[in-house]
């Protein structure tokens, strides 16, 4: 049975409607976004099981090339993990929320088999910016702001946002967003490298298509490839060099390499 309920709208007829999140697929581009503006698109729990359901699907989507993760409305992404949910919880339910969230949905959109990217249309805060970390590209409209506030409620980030976000600006700055909980602008989070590109608030998601598109010009094994090898850079003992040479080899036998290599040498565009 499906789990999606269709909108009964002749114009929306491909967005499925969940209870917190929506999901489009249109020219081969995905666009899920998290829909409940009220609460700045807190991530609570109902919210996570429908992001990992969704992200099940869309994986296995064959029309789906790539997607989008964004928030509905102009104020946020998302503003982390729902708070109202934390209280009274225990250490061991505390660990098990966090380990769910990030087995279902973090590691799930990171290690993702098509390119993700977060359009930040507004604030990307806690749980919110970890969603955003945890996606393959981030582009960020100028209101965008981006933070770990997660100290001033006597947390850290539980999401992988200790991990990911030293990854991209390094130690001393991540050290300063997660200790301070300091919120910073788009345009900082470009300098310090934590996000992609900047747009206006109207240009994000054309933006996001166009970046996506900009791919799909490509072979989409070698796209799967390269993410899945991008990942091996972090595996101990160097492991990274010899899985690159492993999935480098692979693609020696897909029909997209033999097209590609042949287009270029007979000075034309290769055929999907
Ligand atoms: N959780 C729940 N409700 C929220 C959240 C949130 N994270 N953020 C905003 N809301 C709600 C507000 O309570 C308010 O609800 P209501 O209207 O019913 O009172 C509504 O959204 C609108 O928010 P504001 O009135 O506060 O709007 P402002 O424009 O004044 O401020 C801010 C917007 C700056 C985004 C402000 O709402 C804010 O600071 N939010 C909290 C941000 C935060 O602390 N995020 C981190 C949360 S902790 C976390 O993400 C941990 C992740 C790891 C979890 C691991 C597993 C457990």
């Amino acid at each position: 049975m499906s789990i999606f309920k269709k909108r009964q709208n002749p114009t929306t007829m491909d967005t499925h409607y969940f209870e917190n999140i929506a999901f489009t697929c249109t020219n081969n581009i995905g666009i899920l976004s998290i829909r409940r503006p009220n609460k700045m698109n807190a991530l609570d729990a109902q919210t996570l099981k429908e992001l990992a359901d969704i992200l099940i699907h869309i994986e296995e989507d064959r029309d789906c090339w790539g997607l989008i993760i964004t928030g509905m409305g102009e104020k946020a992404f998302a503003a982390g993990a729902d708070i109202s949910e934390f209280y009274g919880k225990s250490q061991k339910e505390g660990q098990e929320i966090a380990q769910w969230g990030q087995k279902h949905v973090f590691d799930k959109i990171e290690n993702f088999q098509k390119p993700v990217i977060a359009a930040i249309n507004g604030y990307a805060l806690g749980g919110g910016l970890e969603l955003a970390l945890a996606c393959h590209l981030r582009i960020a409209s100028k209101n965008a702001e981006m933070g770990f506030p997660e100290v001033s409620l006597g947390l850290i980030p539980g999401y992988g946002g200790t991990q990911r976000l030293p990854a991209l600006v390094g130690k001393g700055k991540a050290m300063e967003m997660i200790l301070t909980g300091e919120r910073i602008s788009a345009e900082d989070a470009y300098q310090w490298g934590l996000i992609n590109e900047v747009t206006g608030i109207n240009d994000l998601v054309h933006k996001t298509k166009e970046k996506l598109n900009r791919m799909f010009l490509h072979s989409r094994t070698a796209l799967s490839t390269a993410i899945k090898t991008i990942h091996a850079s972090t595996l101990p003992n160097n492991k990274g060099f010899q899985i690159e040479i492993e999935n480098f080899g692979k693609l020696f036998s897909t029909s997209e390499f033999e097209e590609g290599v042949a287009a270029f040498l007979e000075k034309r565009k290769p055929r999907s």
